[in-house]
């Protein structure tokens, strides 16, 4: 199978973290959603987006949702990182929501940022992106469990929130209210010293 797209992606690098711990072969084509590569990406993927998926049957999956979802249906429930049902997997959904709510405010202010002039920003838009992408994470972090987020075993909301909580904490401009998050701050430490966290750090 092969995996598309740059690890400075959040979206990609959770893919490529859970790709990792799973154990499963791959090859990685680090496709940037931008630039030269715009329209290799947009042969594989129409809405040209990192990450896609290519699997071995030849099909393409776009978005690490419906990425990860094979992934977990390909190791099965036994070694899947999202529990397949019951409270244990709704648990980890509420968690993963906070985190998307998070990152997608987060990366929303990041373009607003990156892809006006300065002059062209629309500085109470910003600053409510800014605010609720503090407000998601800080909520994550208060429900947060140890050692890991939904408890003893580190489960897919520890793997997206440490892949968005590294994203948005290198993006976030040095002017925003910062965020009180100790907790992920502690979570971010402890995975990024293991080897598929560490090796698909941009
Ligand atoms: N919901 C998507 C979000 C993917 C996404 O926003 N990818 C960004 C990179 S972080 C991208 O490719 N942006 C380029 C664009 O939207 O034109 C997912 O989970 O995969």
């Amino acid at each position: 199978m092969i995996l598309i797209g740059r690890f400075g992606s959040p979206f990609v690098r959770r893919v490529a973290i859970t790709l990792r711990l799973y154990g499963i072969p791959h090859e990685h084509q680090a496709l940037s959603a931008s630039g030269d590569d715009r329209p290799k990406l947009q042969a594989i993927n129409p809405v040209a987006r990192v990450p896609a998926l290519i699997t071995d049957e030849g099909e393409t999956l776009i978005d690490s949702v419906t990425i990860l979802d094979y992934l977990d249906r390909l190791v099965g429930p036994e070694k899947a990182l999202t529990p397949s049902d019951g409270a244990a997997r709704t648990k980890v959904m509420a968690l993963i929501g906070l985190a998307i709510g998070g990152i997608e405010k987060s990366i929303a202010a990041y373009y607003e940022m990156g892809k006006r002039p300065e002059e062209m920003w629309h500085r109470p838009w910003l600053d409510t992106l800014l605010e609720q992408s503090k407000d998601g994470f800080e909520a994550l972090d208060r429900a947060a469990a140890t050692p890991w987020l939904a408890g003893d075993r580190m489960t897919q909301a520890d793997i997206s929130t440490v892949a968005f909580w590294d994203f948005a904490v290198r993006v976030r401009p040095s002017d925003a209210p910062a965020m009180d998050c100790p907790n992920l701050v502690a979570i971010a430490d402890r995975a990024n010293a293991l080897p598929a966290f560490a090796e698909t750090k941009p």
